[in-house]
């Protein structure tokens, strides 16, 4: 499938509405708090396009939803690209400061949130220059809109708005390694693409599929994978809203809600292991086939959920910009250790710091060619000409293709890591340290743990009048949990008389590295 395949005016709704025509009463959507047909879905969707329409939201607005994955992601989602406004996912595990700037930066005038991520969003509300509404899934306090209010008395049936493919449908921010997030627009047509191309054509998503997944909605791996994919197909899937992070959450929910297809990250496969006899105590027959992205899968890993528990793993490398997987094993073909070959569709080329290929084996720069990569990241000059070069999108990511033609991951070529799929930004883990009045400087680099993925690790060097202890290194990363994203913090402090520095006096991380 190509862009120019779909019409002209196409609006990515479609990836749920089509459905309607052979399988509007089938069971779509499972979780805890709500079971919905695929009717269902579109009906409530279209309640929440009119109101919408009803606040004179017009084409082209952002739509923010900051939102737990429970059933009202899925219709606030479908209902915003129904009425051509552009959805804004919203990582649920940021702090404010990052909130005020995705509210700023994309000008929302409606923002969705979900009760439970009220608390850490309200104090920035009041002085937004162009947020005017403010929807609330679950309880509102004054001054603010119940969803279940807002849209009770709307009809419905809605006609959807007329948008070009090409026409941006979602912005997703991405952490950068200033800290800063990068909004990510992709248009309707990469959607059901990559949804296609991925999806249907390498994963082989069938209508008796049901998915699930460790990755939550907010982050485009869980949209394609646990929403667009099997609607794109006429399979189901199943919504979770605790956390991921806990892994007997995950292993009770395939138990109770039987899903065939399991998205998680290579962290979330670790720590269902460390489950001590998971396999007997969680009934995992349901599932035919596991993917894990976000980071890279090391092999010991897919060979111990390989034997434990009889599944395959097909690792895959996507990212924001690409929307999804563009390197895929599959099944019937996986090199574990790898990730796979260029999913059809996609072209990669690897190539040194002149842009000339590297040969076969060597290690260069990953470039992605394909129709689902984004054009360029909202208001951001400068990166997004270092990234989007034409029809090459420049990843970050070192890759070499062994002699049998899979490509490896062999690090990045920044300082970026990924902990446990998502991006962890070193500078910033330095930045909150420093606040610390123990420190004086710090170097926060990336370690791998027992189970071979990484973790932060930062080198510390005290401030006069302080001395070098376990409880001191436990309050330094208690700090952290405290001040930023908790899942940033280092795992392991260790204290230092130098830093490794340039003659300019830029720290060299790359020397700490492993360390
Ligand atoms: C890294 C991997 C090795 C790599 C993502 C699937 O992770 C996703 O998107 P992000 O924008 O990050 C992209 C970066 O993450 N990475 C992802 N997967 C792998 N490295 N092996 C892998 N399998 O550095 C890449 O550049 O957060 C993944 C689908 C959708 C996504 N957004």
């Amino acid at each position: 499938m190509k862009a120019s395949d779909l019409p002209l005016y196409y609006n990515a709704v479609n990836i749920l509405e089509h459905n309607l025509d052979e399988r509007a009463g089938k069971t779509a959507l499972f979780s805890r708090e709500r079971t919905l047909t695929f009717q269902q879905i579109a009906s409530e969707a279209n309640q929440v396009g009119n109101a919408l329409r009803a606040m004179d939201v017009r084409m082209g607005e952002y739509v923010g939803l900051l939102s737990l994955d429970v059933p009202e992601w899925v219709t606030v989602f479908f209902g915003t690209l129904k009425v051509g406004a552009i959805h804004v996912g919203m990582n649920t595990l940021l702090t404010a400061p990052e909130y005020e700037f995705m509210l700023r930066d994309s000008r929302m005038r409606v923002l969705v949130v979900h009760q439970a991520l009220l608390p850490v969003v309200q104090p920035i509300l009041a002085d937004q220059p162009f947020l005017e509404h403010v929807i609330v899934i679950g309880e509102a306090p004054e001054g603010m809109t119940a969803y279940t209010d807002w849209i009770a008395d709307q009809p419905t049936t809605l006609e959807a708005a007329p948008t070009h493919r090409e026409d941006i449908a979602t912005l997703n921010y991405s952490s950068g390694t200033t800290g800063e997030p990068k909004g990510i627009p992709h248009a309707h047509k990469d959607l059901v693409l990559t949804a296609q191309l991925w999806g249907k054509n390498v994963l082989g998503l069938t209508e008796n599929d049901r998915t699930f997944a460790g990755a939550k909605l907010f982050f485009t791996f869980g949209t394609g994978g646990n929403l667009l994919f099997p609607y794109h197909v006429g399979a189901s899937n199943v919504l979770f809203s605790g956390s991921p992070r806990v892994a007997t959450n995950i292993l009770e929910m395939v138990d109770e809600f039987k899903p065939t297809i399991l998205y998680n990250s290579p962290t979330g496969y670790a720590m269902a292991m460390a489950v001590e006899n998971f396999t007997q105590k969680y009934d995992l027959s349901s599932l035919r086939l596991c993917v894990s992205a976000g980071e890279a899968l090391p092999e010991p890993i897919w060979h111990e959920w390989k034997q434990k528990t009889g599944l395959d793993i097909i690792d895959g490398i996507g990212s924001t910009e690409a929307y999804h997987i563009f390197i895929s094993n599959r099944p019937g073909d996986i090199r574990p250790g790898a990730s796979g070959k260029p999913v059809p569709g996609y072209k990669v080329r690897l190539v040194d710091e002149d842009f000339n290929d590297v040969p076969q084996g060597e290690i260069g720069n990953l470039l992605v060619n394909g129709e689902t990569v984004a054009l360029s990241y909202l208001h951001q000059y400068e990166k997004s000409r270092k990234t989007f070069l034409g029809e090459w999108l420049f990843t970050g990511d070192k890759y070499y293709q062994d002699e049998d033609g899979y490509y490896h991951h062999a690090g990045r070529s920044d300082d970026m890591l990924k902990v446990g799929g998502i991006w962890v930004s070193p500078m910033e883990v330095e930045a909150t340290l420093m606040r610390h009045p123990a420190v004086l400087q710090c170097a926060v680099v990336g370690k791998t743990d027992a189970s071979n993925l990484v973790k932060p690790k930062a080198f510390v060097i005290l401030n006069e009048g302080y001395t070098a202890s376990d409880e001191l290194a436990s309050e330094l990363i208690e700090f952290c949990r405290e001040n930023m994203a908790g899942y940033k913090r280092p795992r392991w402090v260790e204290f230092v008389d130098s830093l490794p520095q340039t003659a300019t006096g830029k720290i060299q991380r790359y020397k700490l590295r492993g360390r």
